[in-house]
């Protein structure tokens, strides 16, 4: 029997036969193990019934995969919603940017969601829009609380596969929850002291939210690394940078310390975000350092 992984649990896959309709709890056999092949929310896999009426079963095959994520782990995603508050927590643009260019790395388009507009102020929601209007992603503002923006979500979720990511708080499982009110995802306050999220969603998991629709909730994330990125390749992740960068002086240029650089230049004029050229330079900065450290390493072996 064929059918979709929806959740993983503790060893335990739950899988959406496509037979019956059912969802089947399944054990993975031990050749994957011996494959170093991991099921994934997302996948489609042959299941061999165990028993019909407690459903349960193994899961013998896994299905070619289209793509997969590492994080969050989740396999045959259409596109990616990223989730930020637009306070409470307050954004982390370089987290922000570092979710945007891993989406864009595996061949995903992001749309961007910030959330809690109905505690947000109008200059808020502005500094977001300057800052990540040229980003190249479609950016809406919703209220998982009121309702705001769930039509456009609505829209361009419609006939896809998406994967929610974000900080922990932001309100991913509220909006899911808000788009299906049988989905019942669990969520939970923001901590008062430290003003972030606990990590309430713990294991990924899809939601049908229409025929052909489909959402993935995802437990949050507070840091996240760059692979495969070479510092020369990261001003490629910031399309609003293109059309300043080829006419800046130098055809390499960084747009860091060069003279006659069109970049900067756009930037001193208001027309780059300052937001997103500091996170480029952190970024730059910090696959520059481990570029070096990378290199002492292989010196000392
Ligand atoms: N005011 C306001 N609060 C919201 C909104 N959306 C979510 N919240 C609150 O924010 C808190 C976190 O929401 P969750 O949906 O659990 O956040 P999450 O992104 O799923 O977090 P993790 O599962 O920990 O990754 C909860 O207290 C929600 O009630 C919103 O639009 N407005
Ligand atoms: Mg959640
Ligand atoms: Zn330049």
């Amino acid at each position: 029997m064929q059918g979709k992984i929806i959740k993983g649990i503790a060893g335990f896959y739950y899988v959406y036969a496509e037979d019956d309709g059912k969802v089947y709890e399944c054990k993975a056999k031990g050749i994957f193990r011996k494959e170093n092949k991991k099921p994934l929310v997302g996948d489609n896999v042959c299941m061999e019934v165990l028993d019909q009426e407690g459903r349960t079963g193994n899961i013998v095959r896994i299905l070619p995969r289209k793509n997969e994520l590492v994080r969050p782990a989740v396999a045959n995603i259409d596109q990616a919603l990223v989730i930020f508050a637009i306070v409470k927590p307050e954004p982390n643009y370089n987290l922000l940017d570092r979710f945007l260019i891993m989406m864009e790395q595996q061949g995903l388009s992001s749309i961007l969601c910030f959330n809690k507009k109905d505690i947000a102020s109008e200059e808020e929601q502005k500094a977001l829009r300057e800052a990540y209007g040229f980003c190249g992603s479609r950016i809406l503002f919703s209220s998982a609380s009121r309702g705001d923006g769930m039509e456009e979500l609505e829209e361009v979720l419609k006939g896809k596969t998406t994967a929610v990511a974000g900080p922990s708080g932001a309100g991913k499982s509220s909006i899911i929850n808000r788009l299906n009110p049988d989905a019942g995802m669990e969520t939970g306050e923001i901590s008062k002291k430290i003003g972030r999220g606990k990590h309430t969603t713990r294991h990924s998991e899809i939601i049908a939210l229409q025929k052909n629709t489909f959402i993935m909730d995802t437990p949050g994330f507070t840091s996240l690394g760059l692979f495969g990125l070479d510092k020369e390749d990261l001003q490629g992740y910031y399309p609003e940078f293109v059309r300043y960068s080829e006419y800046c002086r130098f055809s390499g240029c960084s747009h860091l310390n060069e003279p006659d650089c069109r970049v900067k230049e756009a930037l001193a004029e208001g027309k780059i975000s300052g937001v997103r050229y500091g996170n480029y330079k952190e970024l730059y900065e910090e696959l520059k350092e481990r570029r070096k450290y990378e290199r002492k390493r292989r010196e000392n072996v």
